[in-house]
């Protein structure tokens, strides 16, 4: 190799390590509920140089990227062997999504992807394009990841964008090596399914999103659940909404479970996405809910509005104005680290604590759904300063 090819590569190299060990800081005035961080965790520009180029300087005398990658987006979270890991959803330049495993010692920098992207095991209908993991170490002792499926929808060949969405399910020990399931069997279409941790009456039971279309939530109503009997051959005989669409809200058009919720004291604490049509299109913003803990269904919290939206460059990318989870953390301490991407092209993390976030449900008023009810709910809180001088 001539000594300037090896400069290249060095240099190269010298820039990927700056990146990948620039530190995070904190955002200096929050809100109160969490904390956001300045600097996206993970972007394309994080994924491993040997995934994109070829270093023979033969085969490749320009030193060009030999495959692009577009975007590290929409990843599941998990605490394992002390370390923060995600399994995220990297977009190739081809728009195929694919799973990979990136790690980090503190949750909030330094993340780094495993030497090679998951190979997710295709003994079921070969998907399309698979993407959007929700991760759960279940108490049967699996690490369960649950993941949207998407395939041509043969019933339209005339139509080229016609797709269906389905749930895949896979599991594993290691994150390495996955053990895939049959996809879920459900009446509608499935995106946005979520594994509970615990079993419930003795089941495995799910967090399902059921839509009339691929696109469409349509007659779907909401976030739904559903028992199921057998997980090695997983299908909705039942399904109930347990946290229902509204009109004029942050989620009219369509919402979905985020990660598993968090166990706490007082409750399930539930992170979502919630999405609303605008004039530039949909609007996709986080927003949480608590349930109770003997009754994961049983909604007892419903803050009003959402709790974190795209700001300043987090509005601009290949999906414009979208906020996306499906991932987060609890720490022993307290801490939580939740995982976001921004307009479907970049991870962020912001950190709050299991209290705060409580006390963030169990405090926000609800929505009234109309502008009446919010002003009057504005004039209390001002009269209750004015009380408290
Ligand atoms: O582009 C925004 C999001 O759109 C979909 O979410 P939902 O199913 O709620 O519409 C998903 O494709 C998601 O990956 C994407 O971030």
């Amino acid at each position: 190799m001539s000594t300037e090819y090896q400069a290249k590569i060095a240099a190269l190299r010298e820039r990927h390590e700056q990146l990948l060990r620039k530190p995070n800081v904190p955002e200096e005035f929050g809100n109160g509920i969490y904390t956001r961080y300045k600097n996206p965790i993970l972007t394309a520009e994080h994924t491993p140089l040997e995934w994109r180029y070829d270093f023979s300087e033969q085969d490749n005398p320009y030193l060009m990227q030999r495959i692009m990658m577009n975007a590290t987006l929409n990843s599941g979270a998990i605490k394992w062997q002390g370390r923060y890991l995600l399994v995220v959803r990297v977009e190739g330049a081809d728009r195929k999504s694919f799973f990979a495993v990136a790690e980090s010692p503190n949750g909030i920098d330094n993340f780094r992807f495993w030497e090679e992207p998951i190979t997710m095991p295709e003994d079921v209908i070969p998907a399309t394009n698979i993407y959007d993991m929700r991760l759960t170490a279940h108490e049967d002792g699996w690490i369960y990841g649950l993941f949207c499926v998407e395939r041509h929808d043969d019933s339209q060949p005339d139509d080229l964008s016609a797709a269906t969405a389905t749930c895949g399910i896979a599991r594993t020990k290691d994150l390495k090596n996955w053990h895939r399931l049959p996809d879920l069997k459900s009446k509608s279409q499935q995106r946005n399914v979520v594994l509970h941790p615990e079993f419930v009456n003795g089941k495995y039971a799910l967090y399902t999103r059921p839509q009339d279309g691929f696109i469409n939530a349509g007659s779907g109503g909401g976030i739904g659940w559903a028992l199921i009997d057998d997980i090695e051959h997983a299908e909705i005989k039942d399904e109930k909404i347990i946290n229902a669409r509204h009109y004029h809200t942050i989620m009219e058009v369509k919402n979905g479970e985020g990660p598993h919720p968090i166990k706490t004291n007082w409750g399930w604490l539930h992170l979502a996405h919630g999405v609303r049509g605008c004039a530039s299109g949909l609007r996709y913003v986080l927003y949480m809910y608590m349930t109770a803990l003997d009754d994961p269904t049983h909604v007892i919290a419903q803050p009003g509005g959402y709790f974190l939206v795209p700001q300043g460059d987090e509005y601009i990318g290949d999906v414009m104005n979208v906020a996306f989870t499906n991932g987060w953390i609890a720490d022993a301490d307290g801490k939580v680290f939740i995982y976001y991407a921004s307009s479907d092209t970049r991870m962020h993390v912001a950190v709050s604590t299991v209290d705060r976030l409580v006390d963030y449900c169990m405090n926000t008023p609800e929505d009234g759904f109309t502008t009446a009810t919010s002003v009057e709910t504005i004039k209390k809180l001002i009269e209750k300063n004015h009380k408290n001088g």
